[in-house]
């Protein structure tokens, strides 16, 4: 083969590499500065302006590591993270370990000095093949390149090993790491070669027939985390109730019991259970690893993404990669009873208790009529409860838009109350973490707005606590012409962290020390930071605002992968236009509610009053929406 001309070994390592994987179906790339990494910098910036990638450039790479998730998770292909040495690869680790644990196919390209510059002290070199662990599906650690013959060769063949690694089978998908030593000269210019025949990704496939499941009374289906629409198909084809967490992927369908927890614990429904079929990773509820760990109870589970098989108690009976309905529903009265108690009773229980009477507005009374008006009004101006917020946000949101939910209380909340509804709701389940949640979500966001389809014109919201949103806070950056999709952040601002007044401690602990530990008040100006990062700010403090601020986004794209010219004139014109509507539109949202143990709202309480002592005013809630520099 012909060797290009450079004075870089580095730089046509770092191109022959990125190249490959571009022809084998990477199109994502998220990069942070750094010098030792510059050959690859370049490499990708050359890719980019050939439109042959998506580049997302971001200072700080423990977002960037997320960001690099939240592409993956949304385009189900592997997405390439670059750093630099040193501590800048240490960043990468929450990331990574989300991903390992539930199944992201993130693949870190760390630079590195060579061997011998490791253990002397040398300006910010540190050990890093095997950084990661085993949180890593593979490690590579690869020797600087210098000009020898077949490094050009080498450079591809270790693309294909890494995407091979982070891909073979839909259950063993997960991160992987390139170690890459690189020596001076560390870059040079390189042109890039000329696009060679593509492969397209391929979607990892399970192998081997599926093990089939046989009707039996007493059947339920647990759709936790990443299920997927399997769950729900499964559970209809069973005719048994589908227990689905909100961010299965199978919370919707006729058989969808939202009120789980409650039937669990009620007699004639939990104590009637016998057999359990689980789908994904069940992490919200109590309940249902206690149902798993009964006696009379057997489970199987389909094995998903997520590195560890879900085993509560170690009590799973059988561990299937995937599982075939054999039969049809048991359609007896019995057995249909059996699904339609479990879901009229759950819909039974979540009835909104305050809607306003619809009697009244039909009644041609003038009484009556202005009665419905007050209930309507009061309703309006009600305080914004969890409940509330996690239903408002689900109610607007479409297939075409993307949800996440930040880890803490709120998700718990939207998976008790949000009706079912197809729509594709995303969060960091696999170590529920507070961290990286505005950076996975933009990522999502990136990605679904940046395909040809119905999802160009969605909106991605994230509805989150504000200490997550504080966690993260760096990832609200967008670098001058960095492309910035169109998004939401809700924030439940409640002044700390109320997850932990739940804790049994809480209602012995003095309160104090309690606070300071676990609730850790703070008090920031979300408008400010808001407005430091350039995001439009609103805040929303009852159910009328509430509802009015979560208008649907009708905003044209504001960035596609086009060819670079066109690319850049397409983000000019898109940005004037999302920003001139935000001026005009005022679609962010924010709202507030106040701390109470119990979760609910209680502006007028006492606990109101204490709370408030935690955050002034004009803090106390907040919500942040799209930026608008
Ligand atoms: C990275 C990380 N650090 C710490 C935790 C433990 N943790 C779980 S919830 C939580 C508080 C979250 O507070 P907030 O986002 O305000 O939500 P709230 O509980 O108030 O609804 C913390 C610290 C975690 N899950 N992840
Ligand atoms: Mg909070």
């Amino acid at each position: 083969m012909t060797r290009p001309r450079s004075s870089s070994p580095a730089s046509l390592f770092a191109v022959a590499l990125l190249d490959e994987f571009v022809r084998l179906g990477v199109r994502d790339v998220v990069l942070c500065p750094g010098s030792r990494s510059q050959a690859l910098a370049l490499a990708a910036a050359e890719l980019e302006e050939a439109g042959r990638i998506r580049l997302r450039v971001r200072v700080d790479e423990r977002g960037a590591g997320f960001l690099a998730l939240g592409l993956a998770v949304e385009t189900a292909t592997p997405v390439l993270v670059i750093t630099t040495s040193g501590t800048a690869v240490a960043n990468l680790h929450p990331a990574v370990l989300e991903a390992h644990h539930s199944g992201v196919p993130v693949i870190v390209i760390s630079a590195d000095r060579p061997p011998e510059l490791r253990g002397i002290g040398a300006n910010q070199a540190t050990v890093q093949p095997g950084i990661f662990g085993t949180a890593v599906r593979a490690s590579f650690d690869i020797t600087a390149p210098t000009g020898e013959n077949g490094e050009i060769e080498s450079a591809r063949s270790v693309a294909a090993s890494a995407l091979a690694a982070a891909g073979t089978s839909p259950i063993t998908t997960g991160p992987v790491h390139l170690n890459i030593a690189f020596v001076e000269p560390l870059s040079a210019i390189v042109p890039l070669p000329e696009p060679r025949e593509p492969v397209a990704y391929a979607t990892p496939r399970l192998a081997g027939d599926p093990v089939p499941v046989f009707q039996l009374p007493g059947t339920v289906v647990v759709a936790g985390h990443g299920a997927g629409e399997i769950a729900e198909a499964t559970a209809r084809a069973l005719g048994a109730p589908l227990l689905a967490e909100v961010s299965s992927g199978a919370h919707f369908g006729p058989n969808l019991v939202v009120a789980y927890r409650e039937l669990l614990s009620a007699i004639e429904f939990g104590d009637r259970v016998r057999r359990v079929i689980v789908f994904g990773h069940p992490t919200l509820s109590r309940e249902i690893p206690a149902l798993i760990q009964r006696p009379d109870v057997a489970t199987t589970v389909v094995r998903s993404a997520a590195v560890d098989d879900y085993n509560p108690g170690h009590a799973v009976a059988t561990f299937a990669d995937a599982i075939r309905v054999v039969g049809e529903p048991d359609n007896s009265s019995a057995g249909r009873a059996w699904l339609g108690r479990w879901v009229t009773t759950s819909r039974a229980l979540l009835e909104q208790q305050d809607s306003p009477d619809v009697d009244l507005a039909i009644s041609p009374a003038p009484k009556d009529q202005a009665a419905f008006s007050r209930q309507v009004l009061a309703g309006l101006r009600a305080p914004v409860t969890r409940r509330a917020l996690a239903e408002a946000v689900w109610r607007v949101t479409w297939p075409h838009d993307r949800l996440v939910l930040g880890a803490s209380r709120l998700i718990r909340e939207a998976d008790r109350f949000v009706p079912g509804k197809k729509i594709a709701v995303h969060a960091n389940r696999g170590l529920a973490g507070i961290d990286g949640t505005i950076s996975t979500a933009v990522g999502i966001a990136l990605a679904s707005q940046s395909v040809d389809g119905p999802t160009a014109g969605g909106i991605t919201r994230v509805l989150l606590g504000d200490l997550t949103l504080l966690h993260d806070a760096g990832s609200l950056l967008f670098g001058v012409g960095e492309p910035r999709p169109r998004v939401q952040l809700i924030v439940g601002n409640d002044g700390g962290g109320t997850i932990f007044d739940s804790l049994e401690v809480a209602a012995t602990a003095p309160r104090g020390p309690l606070d300071r530990v676990m609730f850790t008040p703070q008090s920031i100006s979300l408008e400010q930071l808001a407005g430091a990062y350039g995001w439009e700010y609103r805040r929303l403090a009852n159910r009328g605002e509430l509802d009015a601020g979560l208008g649907a986004s009708d905003v044209p794209p504001s960035s596609r992968f086009r060819s670079s010219a066109e690319r850049r004139r397409r983000r000019r014109r898109a940005d004037q236009a999302v920003w001139g509507r935000a001026d005009a539109n005022s679609q962010s949202a924010t709202f507030s509610f106040a701390r109470s143990r119990r979760g609910a709202c209680l502006q007028k309480s006492k606990k109101t009053e204490r709370a408030i002592s935690y955050a002034p005013a004009e803090s106390a809630a907040s919500s942040l929406a799209r930026p608008n520099t």
